[in-house]
């Protein structure tokens, strides 16, 4: 009897580029013959919007297969993976998250491919076509590698991007025939599950630790543009702290719009990123920062 082989990712919470590339690499599979099925016991995280879910290749139900072998996709943190997985049970790795490229060289059964790239829905995309199964690429599975690759790579914008995500997006879009404007679709569908409840979406993203000038208390989101942000709401959250920065990266022109409170806070930002504010209680960074870069960049100037 064939071996049944689950395709899986993290545990908790899953994205789209997990949810995308299981299922396209569950696709590939199939075609290749091999028993394969893809599923995950984890929570589907807001960058699944529904009409990603209604697409017609979806997720098997997780049940537990006797004899199973599993192959994880999206992490290769062994604390993370789905519950299912063992050491014993686990046959392959794929993953673009760097740190435990050692830690697998002592399991030389197990076939390990991290790559640092933009999105594993890359290397699925290069997998599919590398083995002469093209054709299994109908619109419907080039629009969840799409997604994938959009969301991680924060539409194509983000410094993780490679030309190697550039182009599975720019042949996935070719061979989908899918609308140029398909990331409208996309993030606006992302932000229309956040805005749901928009109090909790920035409450379950805030970060709190004493880094250089920065407020100690900084929030992130990521929008496709800020027209429907609502700053009154946004400033609400952060009323019980005393400083606070509010990092909402906006997609579509590629800016961050940075959201602070008080003179301090203006002062020492202006001296940080060497710009005057836009507002009393906004400075606009012309390319977005992500929050760690940010972090990253008060910790290494050291001159204030
Ligand atoms: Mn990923």
């Amino acid at each position: 009897m064939d071996t049944n082989l689950v395709v899986t990712s993290g545990c908790k919470y899953i994205d789209i580029d997990a949810y995308a590339s299981i299922i396209a690499y569950r696709e590939l599979l199939k075609r290749q013959g091999v028993n394969a099925t893809a599923s995950t016991l984890s929570t589907l995280n807001q960058s699944i919007p529904p009409f990603i879910l209604w697409l017609k290749h979806r997720l098997d139900s997780a049940d537990t297969l006797k004899d199973a072998k599993y192959i994880v996709l999206d992490t290769s943190n062994p604390d993370f993976f789905d519950e299912r997985v063992t050491n014993d049970n686990l046959i392959e790795i794929i993953d673009h998250h760097t740190g435990f490229e050692d830690y697998w060289k002592n399991y030389p059964n197990i076939k390990t491919q991290i790559e640092f790239i933009g999105s594993v829905c890359t290397i699925i995309f290069e997998k599919i076509v590398s083995s002469g199964y093209t054709e299994i690429l109908d619109t419907d599975l080039c629009k969840l590698l799409v997604a994938g690759i959009l969301d991680n790579t924060l539409n194509l914008k983000s410094s993780i991007t490679t030309d190697r995500d550039r182009n599975a997006y720019d042949k996935l879009i070719e061979i989908g025939n899918i609308s140029n404007d398909f990331y409208v679709e996309y993030f606006s569908a992302c932000e229309s599950e956040i805005l749901k409840d928009f109090t909790k979406a920035i409450k379950d993203d805030i970060k709190i630790e004493k880094v250089g000038v920065l407020p100690e208390v900084i929030g992130q989101m990521v929008v496709l543009n800020t027209n429907n942000f609502n700053i009154e709401k946004m400033k609400d959250v952060f009323a019980e702290y005393p400083e606070w920065l509010m990092n909402v990266i906006s997609l579509e022109d590629g800016k961050s719009y940075l959201y602070f409170n008080g003179d301090s806070v203006r002062e020492r930002l202006e001296k940080l990123f060497d710009k005057q504010c836009d507002a009393d209680d906004l400075l606009v960074l012309d390319k977005f920062l992500l929050r760690k870069q940010i972090i990253k960049k008060a910790r290494d100037v050291s001159f204030l």
